[in-house]
């Protein structure tokens, strides 16, 4: 059994209750270890370490900083292959993902910051005539709370401390109880790069107990949170009248709008990728794919071709696409949409039952499934799923497709397919969503802001974006003459 433990001030410890809970292995249905489930002493624990290292933390020079924010990128890539396998255990994704995508992206996000927080500036503004100058300072928060899913754990675990230890914040995170592995074996490398005790704090357990603690501690000043929409808005309920900084990046439900004149096969192949990437369990998945009527048949023929070509597997099968379900709980729960797909007249092109994948028959694998629908208003185009499960119709004109894309609570990523230029301009304007992928899918500027409006969250990630929100802006203002 792999039982893991809390990293409070640089070390690794019990909760202080003693409570556990168990951390599975999707891709064989089993128990492999425990984690901590800690409570609110866990987490003042953690707070008074964070405030304990703040002083000489957020004194530290920028160069400083961004040295051990890059050896702890460097210690990360050179730890991927072991990072990797713990990553596809924790979550059921290939490891071949886990190995190009998952840590690799870990590791940038603290290089990123690394350099950023060294280029990073302010403003200032001289009050001519009035004989006075301005400046603005941007000092860190103090201690900020950092709670992420179990979707991408150490990508999206790393993507919020990086920014807010590069600010010079000191924090107290909590990674999905579903996917701990990762975040645990963060904490050994941030020891290794020299990361000061306290300034990272990692603690453990469900969101209801160790999460509601992080986002209830009067003194935790800042949240920074990825997750679904409905606990986003409990946090947001919680937090506000706290008077907290929130940044939240949640569910999305994105339209995948494709137009003949699109460069086909290229689109064709991304496609597949932003349908079923990681089992279809990454908020940026196009999940809703409008298709323009001439080329709807060819469209869907050949779609439900290469679909059936993805080879389901376990994890740890060089050659596996789709990997299992994070847990049995979110199987059964994204197996149900399917079973309301039925109930709303939907038509099932491929896919739609769970597999028994030989030799991992406890695991949870579902089929990579494609739902032809009549109307944008069923359950399926506006309710988020985050499966591998994608919605297509046609459309007759470009009105037609943006309002088809619009029409959802949601607004994070919209993916177009045209090699029409003022059509792009148009529709990306009109679209409502934070980020527009033209002709691409996935591809990542880390200098870009990122996140979504609607019901997909409050805030943007990225670049000097996320140093602002983990710094507080004062004017200071200086009359001389
Ligand atoms: O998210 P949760 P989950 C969506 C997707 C998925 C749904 C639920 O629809 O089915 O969210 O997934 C912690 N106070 N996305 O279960 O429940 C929790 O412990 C403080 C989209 O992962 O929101 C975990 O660490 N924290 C998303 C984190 O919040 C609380 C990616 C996310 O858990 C808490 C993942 C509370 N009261 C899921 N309750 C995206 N945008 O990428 C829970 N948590």
């Amino acid at each position: 059994m792999q039982n893991i433990k809390n990293y409070i001030n640089g070390e690794f410890v019990n909760p202080i209750k003693g409570g556990f809970i168990d951390n599975y292995n999707p891709s064989i249905g089993e128990v492999y270890g425990q984690i901590p489930n800690s409570t609110t002493e866990d987490v003042e624990k953690a707070y008074q370490s964070a405030k304990s290292a703040f002083k000489q933390w957020s004194n530290t020079t920028l160069n400083e900083r961004r040295d051990i924010l890059s050896k702890i990128a460097q210690l990360i890539q050179l730890r991927l292959p072991e990072l990797a396998k713990a990553e596809a255990k924790d979550n059921g994704k290939p490891l071949s993902l886990a190995k190009a995508i998952d840590i690799p992206r870990a590791s940038s996000n603290f290089q990123y910051f690394a350099d950023a927080i060294t280029q990073f500036s302010s403003e200032a503004h001289e009050s001519i005539g009035l004989g006075a100058m301005n400046f603005t300072l941007r000092q860190p928060i103090g201690v900020v709370g950092c709670i992420s899913p179990w979707n991408l754990p150490l990508y999206l675990f790393t993507w919020k401390i990086a920014p807010a230890i590069a600010a010079g914040n000191c924090v107290v995170a909590k990674p999905s109880e579903v996917t701990p592995m990762t975040a645990y074996l963060l904490g050994e490398i941030c020891n290794e790069a020299g990361l000061p005790k306290g300034v990272l704090n990692i603690v453990h357990g469900l969101g209801t107990t160790t999460g509601q603690a992080i986002i209830e501690h009067p003194d935790i000043k800042a949240i920074s949170f990825t997750g679904g929409t409905a606990t986003g808005a409990h946090i947001a309920r919680t937090a506000a009248p706290m008077f907290k900084k929130l940044s939240l990046e949640l569910g999305g439900k994105n339209p995948n709008i494709i137009f003949a004149d699109c460069d086909y096969e290229n689109m064709l192949a991304t496609t597949v990728r932003s349908s079923f990437a990681n089992q279809g369990q990454i908020c940026l998945c196009g999940s809703r794919i409008f298709v323009e009527e001439s080329i709807y048949e060819q469209f869907k023929k050949d779609f439900v071709q290469k679909v059936s070509e993805l080879k389901i597997g376990n994890p740890f099968d060089e050659d596996t696409n789709i990997g299992a379900l994070v847990s049995k709980p979110h199987l059964e729960k994204v197996k149900s949409y399917i079973d309301i797909a039925e109930q709303e007249g939907g038509k099932i092109l491929y896919g739609g039952n769970t597999v028994t994948v030989e030799g991992s028959e406890n695991g949870y694998y579902l089929e990579p499934t494609i739902i032809e629908v009549s109307s944008n208003q069923c359950r399926l185009n506006q309710e988020e799923i985050f499966g591998p499960v994608v919605t297509l119709m046609s459309f007759k004109t470009e009105e037609e497709a943006l309002q088809l894309a619009n029409d959802v609570v949601y607004g994070l990523s919209s993916t177009l397919w045209t090699n029409n230029l003022t059509r792009t301009m148009r529709l990306s304007k009109e679209l409502h969503a934070g980020i527009v992928w033209v002709n691409t899918w996935l591809l990542r500027d880390l200098r870009t802001p990122f996140g979504g409006q609607k019901a997909s969250g409050v805030g943007r990630e990225g670049g000097f974006e996320a140093l602002r929100f983990f710094t507080e802006p004062k004017n200071v203002c200086i009359k001389y003459e």
